[in-house]
């Protein structure tokens, strides 16, 4: 199976057109691309977009940055971590954040009774791997959750930085906006009754970093099985493979994102507003042959050995309720999904896997 690639350019263009009232008729070409977004986000957790305002030039010059970012000594880039706001600004370095797989009872059940060669590897501690978190967009002047929309922490020596995070941020929450809209209308709901929960949202532009000289053996895991706890990711192009998603039958499919294209990733706040109908998407990041590959030609083309991910988690606003929305109120599955604020179920999901003190209940 194949994920399709979906292009919003037909969907973008019918709603730039004036008079744009927000009102108007989808036609049925329209209405089938909505049902195939979100049949796709349901089937397989993931989508392949393509969006003409996200180019590969942009994707690239935010990863030579963040390369450049990465390769500087360990005691730079621990100047911009910040535990006390839950990482959730700043870097969060190696050793730190703790794939959900190896906290959660449950999960682990689950694991031991897929067939083996489906089973996800196994993580044997914290990941390996850096990450650094910028806020996007609008933050909101009044909130609960203060750790969760704090000032941006820029690094010194990068005059850059500001402009390339933000212009790349705000393009893929473009692209995320607009496949949240289609998502809507497809599940039968409110075009706007996602996005209008998204304002405001604690978005995080969040590559991940992994240094391949160090950790280039085949296997390693750099990211341990795990969901993504916010509400739709979206990951422009890396350039080292190793993403291997699993569908919602069970199968495992590593995931190859072409040239100018984009990964969507369902996150557990998208399976909360429909009850279940779509599902956090599992997935790991695993050196595997081809990132090996990638290697060798990187190293004889002189290229950085970072693995850097173009990463970018969508949030629903923390002070926003996140509950069943529209007619999956109605659905059998509806109370295993009870309300409750996105700021307080995303701390309690921080503490899971580390990245915010007192530890919280995996169960
Ligand atoms: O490094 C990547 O490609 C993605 C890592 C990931 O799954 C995450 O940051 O949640
Ligand atoms: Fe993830």
């Amino acid at each position: 199976m194949q994920i399709p690639v979906i292009d919003l350019a037909p969907y973008l263009e019918f709603c730039g057109k004036p008079p744009n009232t927000g009102e108007e008729e989808f036609d049925s070409e329209l209405v089938n691309l909505c049902s195939e977004v979100s049949r796709t986000l349901k089937e397989t957790g993931a989508l392949l977009v393509k969006d003409p305002r996200c180019t590969a030039e942009d994707n690239d010059r935010f990863l030579n940055m963040m390369e450049k970012y990465f390769e500087m000594p360990d005691d730079f880039k621990r100047r911009q971590e910040r535990p006390q706001l839950h990482y959730q600004v700043g870097v969060t370095p190696e050793g730190v954040e703790v794939p959900r797989s190896l906290v959660d009872a449950q999960m682990q059940e689950k694991l031991r009774a897929m067939p083996i060669e489906l089973q996800p590897s196994t993580p044997t501690g914290p990941d390996p791997k850096w990450r650094y978190m910028w806020r996007v967009g609008p933050r909101p002047s009044n909130t609960r959750f203060k750790e969760l929309n704090s000032e941006p922490v820029i690094p010194e020596g990068f005059p850059e930085w500001k402009d390339t995070m933000d212009s790349w941020g705000y393009k893929m929450i473009s692209a995320i906006e607009a496949v949240a809209e289609m998502a809507a209308v497809g599940f039968g709901l409110q075009k706007d009754a996602f996005t209008s929960l998204m304002k405001q949202g604690p978005h995080l532009l969040a590559p991940t970093g992994s240094d391949l000289r160090r950790h280039s053996q085949i296997g390693t895991v750099f990211a341990g099985y795990h969901y993504d706890l916010n509400f739709l990711t979206i990951h422009g192009r890396s350039r080292f493979p190793g993403l291997n998603i699993w569908l919602r039958d069970g199968r495992k499919m590593e995931v190859k994102v072409p040239v100018g294209c984009l990964l969507i990733q369902t996150g557990k706040q998208i399976e909360w507003m429909t009850a279940g109908e779509c599902i956090a998407g599992m997935h790991e990041v695993v050196v595997t042959e081809r990132t090996t590959d990638a290697i060798k030609l990187a190293s004889q083309q002189n290229r950085s050995l970072w693995r850097v991910s173009s990463t970018l988690f969508a949030h629903i606003a923390s002070d926003a309720v996140l509950k069943p929305l529209g007619h999956f109120t109605d659905s059998p599955l509806a109370c295993k999904y009870p309300s409750i604020s996105a700021g307080e179920y995303v701390e309690r999901e921080l503490a899971v896997i580390n990245l915010k003190g007192n530890k919280g209940d995996a169960s």
